[in-house]
């Protein structure tokens, strides 16, 4: 088991060992960390080369990644080019439901681990080229997989990193979990249409987010009903829109 992430894997899975004192474990951790936003930047110029603008959306489990991305690439594929990288620690199953949209999709399985590294993603974003006509993306969505402790650490060369918090989980997330949100750029609390069935309160949801990280855009969301989505939908074509 990994101590460091507690992502279940053997130790050989962060390339390094366990066997060392404290003070060691830290500079080793602080090397991969230093060694993955090395290797994140390079994967950001790739997105640009692209023309692209990459999203990472972090979550818990099930918090409604892959329903939202479907429900955007119904609204953007009309008038946009989207590709998606998804990650999961097993199975085909969310590149499959994006599939369905007929967008390219690349699906990257860590078999274990808790969260994608920037040089995975970049062996994604390769494969993904085998899939686009021409070399040019709007947008790179990779969907993180459903962890909301160690995506955060992980800078994979996105744009804009978006955290998810679903009205079931509780609005007490952003406090006991901060580093997703201190982090990222936007915050979207999703499957609103519960709101009548579950304590969430919104506004501590977000003045405890805000706390952490006071530049944090809020988008309050349901794919199920659409509420929501027209503020999400402007937040993405913001960022490609041409000066
Ligand atoms: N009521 C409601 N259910 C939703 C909403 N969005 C997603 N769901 C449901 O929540 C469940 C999980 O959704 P997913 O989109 O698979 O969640 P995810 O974050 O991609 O899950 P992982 O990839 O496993 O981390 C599914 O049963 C969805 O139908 C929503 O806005 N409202
Ligand atoms: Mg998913």
């Amino acid at each position: 088991m990994c101590e460091w992430c507690g992502c279940g894997q053997p130790e050989e899975h962060h390339g390094h060992s366990h066997d060392h004192n404290h003070s060691k474990i830290i500079e080793l951790n602080k090397s991969i960390l230093e060694e993955n936003n090395k290797i994140a930047l390079k994967n950001k110029e790739h997105i640009e080369a692209l023309g692209a603008v990459g999203i990472n959306f972090i979550s818990s489990p099930g918090s409604g990644k892959t329903t939202l991305l479907q429900e955007t690439i119904k609204r953007l594929k009309p008038r946009t080019k989207i590709g998606v990288i998804e990650g999961d620690i097993e199975t085909q199953r969310d590149a499959q439901r994006i599939r369905e949209q007929k967008v390219p999709v690349v699906q990257l399985t860590t078999g274990g681990a808790c969260h994608l590294d920037a040089r995975l993603v970049h062996k994604g974003i390769h494969q993904l080229e085998h899939e686009l006509d021409d070399n040019n993306l709007n947008f790179l969505f990779i969907e993180n997989v459903g962890n909301l402790v160690c995506p955060a650490s992980f800078y994979l060369g996105e744009h804009k990193r978006v955290v998810l918090v679903s009205v079931p989980e509780g609005s007490d997330k952003p406090a006991k979990y901060p580093k997703a949100f201190i982090d990222a750029d936007l915050f979207i609390i999703s499957k609103i249409d519960l709101l009548d069935y579950f304590d969430f309160s919104i506004d501590e949801a977000k003045k405890e987010a805000l706390k952490l990280n006071p530049k944090l855009d809020i988008i309050c969301l349901s794919s199920v009903t659409g509420k929501g989505m027209d503020e999400w939908i402007n937040y993405l074509l913001n960022l490609i829109k041409k000066e």
